[in-house]
């Protein structure tokens, strides 16, 4: 394809806005142009998921399945509306979170089956693998006191215990593991420490 696919994945708080904005400027400085989306988000479709998954008070019960396919269904969207669009136009794609995301949250952490799982992700990527996920790795308590410094108010995802990210920080170091794809960083060191890492790899992986 002609514009690259770069994910980035970690539990909340883990500084993936912020180095994404970094890694833009950098392939900026490569005269490549990128565009940086969110998921769920960025299209009509997506946004009002978006608010329905974190922020609508009037869910109350959201069921799991539910959950899972309105990640899904937004994931669909974007997609075909733009990350297809812009990769042809030989535009990179900065993904703040992708379907692995799905895999650890609605996968690991609220147990639904592997297997349906893999099979929604291809059906919603199709073509639109990442050619690099960055996975910002950190200690679970350390993202928290993150958050609890940052937000007032917890979304509805937010809200789940420690138990829940800690089970969603192993599915995705599992991950890690398991495919070439990923580059692991510590998200403990000083945020331009980590910035030069990703672009150091980036440009390596890129022959930039
Ligand atoms: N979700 C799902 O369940 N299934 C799916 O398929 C998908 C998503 C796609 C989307 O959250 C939620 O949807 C998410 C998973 C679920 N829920 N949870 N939990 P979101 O889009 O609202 O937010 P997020 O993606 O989880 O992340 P965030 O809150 O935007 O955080 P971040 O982007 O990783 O971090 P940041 O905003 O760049 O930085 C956080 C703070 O840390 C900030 O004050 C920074 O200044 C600071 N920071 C950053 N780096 C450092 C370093 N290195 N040291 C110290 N402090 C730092």
């Amino acid at each position: 394809m002609p514009g690259k696919i770069i994910s980035f994945e970690g539990i909340e708080g883990t500084g993936k806005s912020t180095q994404i904005q970094k890694l833009k400027a950098f392939l900026n400085t490569k005269n490549i142009d990128s565009l940086t989306i969110r998921e769920p988000g960025n299209t009509y479709i997506g946004e009002q998921i978006r608010h329905l998954l974190q922020h609508d008070p009037n869910v109350q019960n959201m069921y799991t399945e539910t959950e899972l396919l309105l990640f899904e269904a937004s994931r669909a969207q974007l997609v075909r509306e733009l990350i297809l669009p812009t990769i042809y136009s030989n535009t990179w794609v900065i993904c703040d979170r992708f379907f692995d995301s799905s895999t650890a949250y609605q996968g690991a952490a609220r147990q639904l089956p592997e297997t349906i799982i893999h099979q929604l992700n291809r059906f919603t990527v199709g073509i639109c693998i990442p050619d690099l996920t960055v996975l910002l790795d950190i200690d679970v308590d350390i993202a928290l006191q993150r958050l609890q410094e940052r937000k007032a108010q917890k979304d509805r995802i937010e809200r789940e215990s420690t138990d829940f990210f800690k089970c969603v920080r192993e599915k995705y170091l599992q991950l890690a593991k398991e495919e070439s794809r990923f580059f692991t960083i510590d998200a403990t060191l000083p945020l331009e420490t980590i910035t030069e890492k990703i672009c150091t790899h980036v440009q390596k992986r890129f022959a930039l």
